[in-house]
Formats: C-alpha cells, structure tokens, sequence
C-alpha cells in the first residue's frame, strides 16, 4: 500500500468499528479483495465466519442462485446454508487482544457478542497472487460499473519507477498488467487529438488535480484516472472527466502527467 499515493480511510489508513452486542458487519470481501488485520480492543469477543478465496466460486453461486448482489446489498449468511451448500468455512471467536489476519479474497462476516471496539485495515500483500486476483476484481468492478478504490494501476506504475521487486513473478505480473495501461495511455491521447481537446503537462495545470482521481461521469466504467485528467473548467460540480467523457468544447483541456517517452522508458528497464 505504500505505493498508493492517496489516503484511503479504512484501506491504508485505519478505521475503528465501535460495537454494541449483536451488532453486525455483513458479508464482504475487501476492496480489490486486499488482505485486511483486524485487532479487537475489547472488551467483548467477536464471533468471525470466514470463507477462504479456494472457495470463493461456491460462494458467489450461492449469491447468485439466491439472487444477492454483494455490490448492492447487504446480507448476512445462515450457516445451514453453507452446510447444505457444502461451501467450507472457519468460524471462530476472536477475543479481546486477538488479532486476525483476513486473507486474499476471503469473503467474511463478524458479530460482536459484547461491547467492543476493532481497529482495522488493509494489506496488500507484495506477491503474484493478490496483484492478480485484485487486477481481475479491478476489471469485474468496472464491468459492474463498480468503483474501485485502491487505484492498482497507479500504484503499479509506482512499483515500476522504483524498480520494486525487480526479477520476480510479481515484476512480471506488474510487467504483462501495465501493457494495457501503456497502450490506454497512448490511445487516450489520440482521443484527444480526435476530440481537439489541447492536451498541456500536468505540472502546468492551474487546477489542483488530485494523486489519484475518478472521471466525475456516475456512468462511466470509472477507473482510475493515470495519465491523462480532462478539466472542464467551466463544471464547477465535476470538473474532472476521463478523456472519453470529456464534452468537445472549449472549456476543457487534458492534463497529461506523464509523457509516452519517459512511460516506455520505466517500462522498458522494469522487468
Ligand atoms: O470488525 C469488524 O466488524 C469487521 C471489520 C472488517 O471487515 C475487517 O477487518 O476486514
Ligand atoms: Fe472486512
Ligand atoms: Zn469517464
């Protein structure tokens, strides 16, 4: 997560859950199905049913068969269900002073049985297996036209400026992911030329435009924005727009970040 330059609260940065007996946090996974450390506080216990992601399929047929949709609702799970399902889960008690790990992709559901308080947050685990299960969420979310939050596409460009785990398969899974950003960057620019939309360094942009931004369309795939920000300087309300949502008028002008050479460069020396 050090490789994400923006603070996302509960993602990066910790977040406390204050309970009351029986409260509930319904079933999810973490956002880009991160890793996440729960520490109870105390001083009442928790009761945790969790899923692990080998069986994450039998889950979400489950979801689907019963007509819930973990990205627009909330539930909680019978465990009889899962029984006759024959999905596998953990279920334990986490204690005062207990600390739990959640892994990759684990779908989860915790029940305080006293007054406690949890602090948590999430890990994004430095190896193949959660970059590519987070960069096949990444792609689901925006098919569903879901938000994601952790913007893994910046954050793999980071890896590479700084040459992070140089010679491994995860190099070689940041490598193979950012092919399609390198070529989005390069198409995003021809759209511009296409739209006439003047295309100016970021570092001359008058405007303040975040680390890490989403295009302001609600119905845009909405991923995170890397090199290319569309200002519309007249939208007070949304002023920034990915290149394809951009309107064709003069008003708007797209910020690069940074240029194709200097990508292909950090591109080609990573590997
Ligand atoms: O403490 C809780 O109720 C759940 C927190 C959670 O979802 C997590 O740590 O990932
Ligand atoms: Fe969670
Ligand atoms: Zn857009």
């Amino acid at each position: 997560m050090e490789y994400c330059d923006t603070s996302l609260p509960g993602i990066n940065e910790v977040q406390m859950y204050l309970k009351s007996p029986g409260g509930r946090t319904p079933g999810h996974v973490e956002n880009q199905v991160m890793a996440s450390i729960n520490l109870n506080i105390g001083p009442g216990d928790c009761t945790w049913i969790c899923i692990p992601m080998m069986h994450i399929a039998k889950i979400e047929k489950y979801l689907r068969d019963n007509s819930i949709f973990p990205y627009a609702s909330t539930f909680w799970i019978n465990e009889e269900d899962l029984k006759a399902n024959g999905i596998p889960y953990q279920k334990f008690v986490q204690k005062k002073g207990d600390l739990v790990y959640v892994g990759i992709g684990t779908y989860h559901w915790v029940q305080s049985n006293g007054y406690c308080a949890n602090v948590s947050w999430n890990v994004a685990q430095m190896d193949a297996v959660q970059l590519m299960a987070s960069a096949i969420i990444h792609d689901h979310n925006a098919e569903q036209r879901y938000t994601s939050i952790v913007p893994l596409v910046p954050m793999m460009w980071n890896m590479v400026m700084e040459g992070e785990s140089k010679g491994t398969e995860l190099a070689r899974i940041v490598k193979k992911l950012l092919v399609s950003s390198l070529a989005k960057c390069q198409i995003e620019l021809d759209t511009a030329t296409v739209k006439k939309i003047p295309v100016v360094p970021m570092a001359d942009s008058i405007y303040s435009i975040p680390q890490v931004a989403l295009c302001s369309r609600m119905t845009c795939p909405r991923p995170t924005l890397f090199n290319l920000v569309a200002v519309n300087k007249n939208d007070e309300a949304a002023p920034i727009t990915c290149i394809d949502c951009a309107h064709v008028n003069s008003d708007v002008t797209a910020y690069q970040r940074y240029s194709m050479n200097d990508l292909v460069e950090w591109f080609d020396a990573y590997h």
